[in-house]
């Protein structure tokens, strides 16, 4: 059970609510760390919307207190994109699993990343589709064994960190939930940073994937240096194709484009949210014409 009385946070969800992730799994350290991030930046639940699509971490919103939309397999992104447009002042995060942002969403995640608007992109990568019992997602490795795969994986992984700086998202970082506090660090990041954000998590799946466990993260990953230049495009894509052991940290952010709502004519010249414009057809025609 998740309930008021194991946490004191704002963002704890006022009454108990019926936890559906299985005992030592990596959504757990996910679910804690997001909800210190947000108390330590003094938000107010109301101010943040999470968006989400289906799957084990895509229920992660239900178990915080504050707005969210749990929306279709995959679909997360444009929904959070429609949220931050309609209203800008709004923290908008998606949390979702590798199966639904990059499988089922990944042409979302593409479209998303050259509209750029100022969400933040949470992946809890377990490098498999838990919710419906361990067949490969887009991460699993090559070779993998799974109950639709009986004689492994044939395809290549995607590299999301590649896919997302060859974008020229603002913000791509990689953490792992098996360092609470250098994840919370980057989550901050990522939410403060202007622009799209990505941030992969390393998440361990401790029913459906046996491989990629919490000591397989440890073993197989290191940190970036702390002084190295995240404005570089070329080090940073480098680095994202690493693969005797993979790097943890900011792999790249800039502050070269504007966002969505800054770019559309809707906002030039009035920055109110909609909502604050009261009920009015045209405002909203305005709004649509202006993306045309
Ligand atoms: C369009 C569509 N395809 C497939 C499914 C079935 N489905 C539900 S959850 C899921 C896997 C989720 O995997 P992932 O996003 O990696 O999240 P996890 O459960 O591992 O956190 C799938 C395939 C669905 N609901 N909708
Ligand atoms: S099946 Fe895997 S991802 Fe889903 S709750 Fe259990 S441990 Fe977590």
């Amino acid at each position: 059970m998740i309930g008021s009385a194991h946490i004191k946070n704002n963002f704890t969800v006022p009454q108990s609510v019926e936890c559906q992730w299985c005992p030592g799994c990596g959504n757990f350290p996910i679910l804690q760390t997001i909800k210190n991030v947000l108390q330590e930046k003094n938000l107010a639940p109301q101010d943040v919307t999470f968006v989400s699509g289906v799957g084990q971490a895509a229920k992660l919103p239900q178990y915080i207190n504050c707005n969210y939309f749990n929306g279709l397999h995959g679909r997360a992104l444009p929904v959070a994109t429609g949220v931050k447009i309609a209203n800008p002042t709004q923290t908008v995060i998606v949390t979702s699993g590798d199966g639904d942002v990059y499988g089922e969403g990944g042409n979302h995640l593409i479209h998303a990343i050259r509209r750029n608007p100022d969400i933040t992109v949470i992946v809890h990568n377990n490098m498999i589709y838990g919710l419906t019992k361990g067949q490969a997602s887009p991460t699993t490795e090559e070779g993998t064994v799974t109950p639709t795969q009986p004689y492994g994986v044939i395809d290549m992984p995607i590299n999301p960190i590649a896919l997302a700086i060859s974008l020229d998202a603002p913000f791509v970082a990689r953490a792992s939930v098996g360092d609470p506090q250098k994840m919370q660090a980057i989550i901050a990041q990522a939410i403060d940073h202007k622009g799209f954000s990505l941030v992969d998590l390393f998440q361990p799946c401790v029913v459906f994937n046996k491989i990629n466990t919490y000591q397989w993260f440890k073993e197989h990953t290191y940190y970036m240096e702390d002084d190295r230049d995240v404005t570089d495009r070329v080090d940073a894509f480098r680095r994202a194709t690493e693969t005797d052991r993979l790097p943890l940290g900011v792999f790249y952010a800039h502050a070269k484009r504007k966002t969505f709502e800054e770019r559309v004519d809707f906002y030039k010249k009035d920055q109110r949210p909609m909502y604050l414009r009261g009920s009015n057809c045209v405002l909203r025609s305005a709004l649509v014409a202006s993306q045309k």
